[in-house]
Parts: C-alpha cells; structure tokens; sequence
C-alpha cells in the first residue's frame, strides 16, 4: 500500500440508462484514466454512488476494475456499509479479487458512539489481511483526533483518507501518529494545500475528470515549482466550483467524460442526471472559462 501514492481518482461507476452498470463504459473509463497517468484507483466510494448498489453489484464493480487494471497501479476498496456483517463480505471479495487495500467510512446513520466506531474497524480490518484505509468524511460526520489515533493503533490500519475542509489535521496526524501512515488530502479544491500539508496522495472525484492537470499539479508540488501549482490550482479551482454549481455533479462529470469521448454514462437515482437542456448551458458555461 506504500505504492498508494499521488492522484487517485475516486472512480465514477458507469450505469447505463436503465441504472445497470455498464462494463463496457466501466473498462473504458478505466482504460482513459490509466492511459493519462493516474497512479490507483478508489472504487465505490461517494463519487462511485457505492451506497445506491447491491452488494453484488458493488462486487461486481471491483471485479471489472481489478480485471481492466491487470496490475497496473494499486486499487484501493471502498466497503462501508451500513452494517460490520456486509462491510466485511465486501472487504472479504475485495481480498478476493486482488484489491491492494479496503477503505470504509465510519458506522454510520444510528450515530454510534468513538469505541464502537473503534471496534467496527477493528471488526473490519482483521476480517482480511489487506491495509485498511479510514475514510474520514464530513458527509457522515468527521472522526476527531483521539478517535484517528486510536484507530491507527489497529493492525492493518494503515491510513487517512482526509476529506475535510480544514488541512491542518494532515500535518498533526503526521507529527502525532508517524510519517509512515498514509494520509490521503480528500477535497480536489484544496489539492495543492493537502500535498503541501503532507499529504502523500489525493483522491476525489474531478481527477476523473481532469486527472492531466492534477497530475501536473502533483508533480509541480514534487519539484517545488509552487508558483506553477498555485496557477494550476487556481484554474482547476475555477473549473471545480462551476460544476458544483449544478447539484449533481457527479452526474455533470459523466457528461465531461462524454464530451471527451468516454461513455460514463448516467447516475443512479435518486442522483438526477443531466437534461438535454442544462448539458447546452454547461457545455457554453465551459467554454467561456477556458478562453478566460
Ligand atoms: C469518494 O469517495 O468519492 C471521494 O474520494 C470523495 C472526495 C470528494 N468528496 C465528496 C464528499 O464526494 O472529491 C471530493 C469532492 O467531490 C470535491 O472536492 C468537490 O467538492
């Protein structure tokens, strides 16, 4: 999991019209964003709508992407749900298929108290002998820093994937838990600041998207070429906050992929996906900030 590293795209999952998943469009993805240089992958998380499938569909998920990726760079599983039984089937498969490592967000829905979260990784992370990756999310309420180092005193615990808005967590759970637990910056706005922070990698949902000038982003952050990062950061920034403006991004992000020449597809209700209309507007939208 050391290899874990750099831009990770949070991998859209590819349904077609009817909502099935669609594994033609799934392997293309797949193939587009490995041919651009992203260094692993972060299935069925928020950006995969992982909570609208089966778990024989997320399954099934996994077992394409591990087939089209062949090795190439590492996967990383993403098994929560919303109980420690169906969290492990998962984790179990993910091992299975050859996955380099799970991922889970904490329990969540009936707000479990910090030593049951604690004893849910616990739960999870010795079902398998894969690493672990906490996925520390505002969307289910963000873990505090007793709670982060309790967990990384688990076995198999190996890292953070830090989707928050504030950064300053990454350089403490550096100093405090050591430089060898991986820290993943989890918010695309604030790339550049979470490498600076420490971070080791990033992974989110626009590096489908734009995995080239996260790539270059990444890289500048590498070489100290801060000036030319922030400038990156700033147009990825500009384009980041135009598509948040249609509330379904993930949804806007497969028409992106489309008009690249990727078929992504569509989203899973209750997501709403594009209308003829909005996908004109967007499409213009677009084009006047390029030629800014
Ligand atoms: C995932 O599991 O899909 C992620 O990695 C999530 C990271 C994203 N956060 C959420 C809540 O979806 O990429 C970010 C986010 O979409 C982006 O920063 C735009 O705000």
């Amino acid at each position: 999991i050391q290899d874990f590293k750099g831009v990770v795209p949070a991998l859209l999952t590819v349904f077609d019209k009817d909502e099935n998943i669609d594994e033609m469009g799934m392997r293309q993805l797949v193939s587009f964003l490995l041919d651009k240089g992203v260094n692993g992958l972060y299935l069925t998380g928020s950006t995969g709508e992982g909570f609208t499938m089966s778990s024989i569909e997320r399954m099934r998920v996994v077992e394409i992407v591990m087939d089209e990726v062949a090795g190439r760079v590492p996967v990383v599983v993403h098994v929560g749900a919303i109980g420690t039984k169906l969290s492990i089937e998962l984790a179990q498969h993910a091992e299975r298929a050859g996955a380099d490592g799970i991922s889970s967000v904490p329990p969540f829905y009936w707000r479990f108290n910090e030593d049951q979260i604690v004893k849910y990784y616990e739960d999870i992370a010795n079902a398998t002998s894969l690493p672990m990756i906490v996925y520390n999310v505002p969307l289910v309420g963000l873990l505090g820093m007793n709670a982060i180092k309790r967990l990384a005193q688990i076995e198999n615990v190996k890292g953070i994937k830090y989707t928050a808005l504030s950064l300053y967590e990454i350089t403490q759970i550096k100093d405090e838990i050591g430089e060898d637990f991986l820290v993943y910056s989890g918010a695309d706005e604030m790339a550049m600041a979470g490498l600076l922070a420490g971070a080791d990698g990033i992974v989110g949902s626009f590096y489908n998207v734009m995995p080239e000038l996260f790539i270059n982003i990444y890289n500048a952050v590498q070489n100290k070429e801060l000036d030319e990062a922030k400038r990156l950061q700033k147009e990825a920034v500009e384009i980041i906050m135009y598509a948040l403006s249609y509330p379904s991004f993930y949804a806007l992000m497969k028409v992106m992929l489309k008009w690249m020449g990727i078929n992504a597809g569509y989203c899973r209700r209750p997501f709403e996906n594009v209308t003829p209309e909005n996908e004109a507007i967007y499409k213009e939208g677009f084009k006047v900030l390029k030629e800014k």
